[in-house]
């Protein structure tokens, strides 16, 4: 099953968005399969930015994205990659269409909220980036077996 990556960046943890969020993708009927917690060190932040390393925004970039507390995710379902890019919206949220979460929740093109892999071969290696083998726990969503 397609797997991706997804990141709350700093702001959107400050500001409250975690839990709204996480509803958006469970509600689209996507599993999450990974999650945790943590402060981004620079180390990470430009491997995981590195695609941008030569730009004049990568600075302020892994400034931004090491300064909060990270929810970091992996969300499982079918065609997940490019359908989270879409409920995430456009890289300005000026840009976003409402209905997204850029969209709803931002306007600044450098506090866009949350992260999400473009591609298969980006996913695959933004998953082995941040999480480890044994922090990723499959399951099937079952509703009859857990309320009866
Ligand atoms: P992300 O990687 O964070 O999910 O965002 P994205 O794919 O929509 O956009 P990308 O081109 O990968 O850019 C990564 C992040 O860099 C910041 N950025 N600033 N000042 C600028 O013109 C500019 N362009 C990009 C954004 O915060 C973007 O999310
Ligand atoms: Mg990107």
């Amino acid at each position: 099953m397609e797997r991706t990556f997804l990141a709350i960046k700093p702001d959107g943890v400050q500001r409250g968005l975690v839990g709204t969020i996480i509803q958006r993708f469970e509600q689209k009927g996507y599993t999450l399969v990974g999650l945790k917690m943590l402060r981004v060190s620079r180390e990470l932040a430009e491997q995981h930015y590195g695609e941008h390393k030569d730009k004049p925004f990568f600075p302020g970039l892994v400034n931004f994205i090491t300064s909060g507390p990270v929810v970091a995710m992996v969300w499982e379902g079918r065609g997940v990659i490019a359908a989270a890019r879409k409920m995430i919206g456009a890289t300005n949220p000026l840009n976003a269409e409402p209905g997204t979460l850029r969209g709803e929740f931002g306007v600044d093109v450098g506090r866009n909220i949350i992260h999400g892999s473009d591609a298969a071969e980006t996913a695959e290696r933004e998953i082995n980036l941040w999480f480890q083998t044994q922090e990723l726990v499959p399951w099937e969503p079952s509703l009859t077996s857990w309320v009866y």
